[in-house]
């Protein structure tokens, strides 16, 4: 299904507000059929937004368990010859759907959309009644990998990244119609040839029977570029003068197909496209034929109150400051975001580097048992499922320009080598146009998955956790040596996508300690110069875009301080650094 629109054949209501929830810390909800009514003991709780911290109790904060949402919504008469659609952006991590009491969804993962047509559930010209079961609950078959352990009778996580477990019904929830005949999907992929573009395209349409589409492409001022009826369901077009898509001009055109039963127009839906071509070639990432070098941050979805929930104000604020530091990149660390802020990636000209939820696959330390759940096959099962879950969602926007399967998995383990040969695998069959990546940190010479990948991404903390407090030659000369190796090895390009200090926003010192504004800023001139004499480096994005909540943890000071900007969206001296740096490099 394609991402809810509103236009004379769709009609669209948004069921984001305050909704009712609840804790079901014994997990009695479905047997008491919690499901077919409000509990008495819910509270008011915003949507979309985490559960977290919208409260003053502990107990919510550090849920670990299931929970529900309800709420009430009105459906016009007019519906009722319609098919009715129930979307959900996001819900973290596992949910079921009840529409009066009837079961219309289960989903499992807690960052991609969900859906499904309601109109046999619904009462029209009537109240009716949503109710939600989430779970925050990780295992060996989730991905993210976790797990629970049970403290004290409380279930808690046993998690391998290092971000909050925020949960909650995360984006937007819609109800929208469309005919009983409708444009199910479309897939583009563009390419140029001289000064054409080619946009090739494919589309879906559920109940075809006797249907006839016609296609307009319009530039940006609403003028069509090309106009053809009775369209066959793939085909290519060519542009002439084609203005192609890039971060300096992110020419969009809009992709409108509409469907005629007999003589009358009964659906339509415009996508918006930017033709451009992304490459890797020797050492370089060519965009539209052209190098480029990628300068930004990982992100995360993050910010007080609201927790991994979208808002929109935050969204426009954020790609402000992307904008202001001359970041021309991000990457959705550590799991993908919001449509919304893709369909903004899009109209701003960001690079993106697209990014499943595969986190925390490594046992570092802290847990024996998940060592032996890692990489099993119920595991790959499920991170196949993201792949193809993502790239259905992701493949048209022309600012995705690489998909990056995993963050940090245990690449030295031997199980990793046919866990990521396989992954790699699917995800090229997915997707030609694109390169792919897996973001390792791994030694170069025990790495056994970035051969299976067209660039290589490295996260690495030189002059941070390795050589902590150094920012002399000695960090300069390891951090050098390492990208050599890995070049050497590889013989790949390489993006840095994590490097990083934590620095506690207002804390000064002079020579720089670590923790002080100095000290990050210090750290980055270094970075810079090393990245600076190496040729196939295609890359920096720093860790992190700003300051994040992570669970407690002694060598976290009420979350993870390595943004360029606080939590709140204020730069740090590095910021600054960095906006001059990186105005040079694109
Ligand atoms: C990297 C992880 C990232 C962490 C970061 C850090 O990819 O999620 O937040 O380290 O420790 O290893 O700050």
């Amino acid at each position: 299904m394609l991402f809810p629109q509103e236009n004379t054949y769709r009609e669209l209501k948004t069921l984001d507000g305050i909704w009712s929830f609840c804790l079901d810390e014994k997990d009695s909800g479905i047997k008491q059929g919690w499901y077919s009514g409000v509990r008495e003991n819910c509270i008011p709780i915003a949507v979309p937004a985490s559960f977290n911290d919208q409260t003053q109790e502990q107990k919510i904060r550090d849920y670990t368990g299931t929970y529900w949402y309800y709420t009430r919504f009105f459906v016009p008469q007019s519906w009722e010859s319609r098919f009715v659609w129930l979307w959900f952006g996001a819900v973290h991590y596992s949910a079921k759907v009840w529409v009066n009491g009837k079961l219309v969804i289960t989903n499992k993962g807690g960052s991609l959309p969900f859906w499904a047509e309601v109109s046999g559930k619904l009462k029209f010209g009537q109240e009716n009644l949503i109710a939600v079961m989430g779970n925050n609950e990780l295992s060996s078959e989730s991905i993210p990998p976790g797990r629970v352990i049970i403290e004290d009778g409380v279930k808690k996580l046993s998690q391998h990244f290092d971000f909050f477990n925020y949960a909650g019904i995360h984006r937007p929830v819609k109800l929208f119609t469309t005919s009983k005949k409708f444009i199910e999907d479309i897939t583009i992929k563009t390419d140029i040839s001289g000064s054409a573009g080619i946009v090739n395209y494919e589309f879906l349409l559920k109940n075809n029977k006797g249907l006839k589409v016609n296609l307009k492409i319009l530039d940006k001022k609403g003028q069509p570029v090309f106009i053809k009826t009775n369209i066959s369901t793939k085909g290519a077009v060519r542009i002439e003068n084609c203005k192609f898509w890039s971060p300096k001009n992110p020419y969009l055109y809009k992709f409108c197909l509409t469907v005629n039963d007999r003589q009358t127009t009964i659906d339509e839906y415009c996508l918006n496209i930017g033709v451009r071509t992304v490459k890797v070639s020797g050492n370089k990432l060519l965009l539209n034929g052209k190098p480029v070098y990628l300068t930004g941050c990982a992100k995360h979805e993050d910010f007080h109150i609201i927790g991994r929930g979208l808002n929109n104000a935050l969204m426009v604020k954020d790609f402000n400051l992307l904008k202001w530091s001359n970041s021309n990149s991000f990457r959705t660390s550590h799991y993908p975001y919001a449509d919304e802020i893709m369909d903004m990636a899009d109209k701003l000209g960001f690079l993106v580097i697209d990014e499943t939820p595969a986190v925390g696959m490594n046992e570092w330390g802290s847990d024996p048992v998940f060592d032996k759940i890692l990489f099993n096959n119920k595991m790959l099962a499920t991170h196949l499922t993201m792949l193809k879950e993502l790239y259905r969602r992701d493949k048209n926007h022309p600012s995705v320009i690489i998909w990056s399967v995993t963050n940090e998995p245990e690449a030295e383990d031997k199980r990793a080598r046919a866990y990521f040969k396989k992954v790699s695998a699917v995800m090229r069959q997915l997707d030609s146009t694109r390169p792919i990546t897996a973001v390792v940190t791994s030694k170069p010479a025990y790495d056994n998955i970035s051969q299976f990948f067209d660039i290589v991404s490295l996260n690495k903390y030189f002059g941070w956790y390795v050589l902590p407090g150094d920012l002399n030659k000695k960090t300069e000369n390891a951090l050098s040596a390492e990208l050599d190796k890995y070049y050497n090895r590889f013989k790949k390009p390489i993006i840095l996508t994590e490097f990083g200090a934590d620095t506690v926003a207002g804390m000064h010192s002079d020579p720089p300690m670590m923790f002080s504004e100095e000290y990050q800023q210090e750290y980055y001139k270094l970075h810079g110069r090393v990245l600076d004499t190496k040729k196939y480096v295609i890359g920096e994005q720093v860790w992190n875009f700003a300051d994040f909540m992570t669970k407690q943890e002694t060598r976290r000071v009420m979350g993870n301080r390595k943004g360029i900007f606080t939590r709140d969206r204020q730069p740090k001296m590095a910021a600054h650094f960095l906006k001059q740096r990186w105005m040079k490099k694109i």
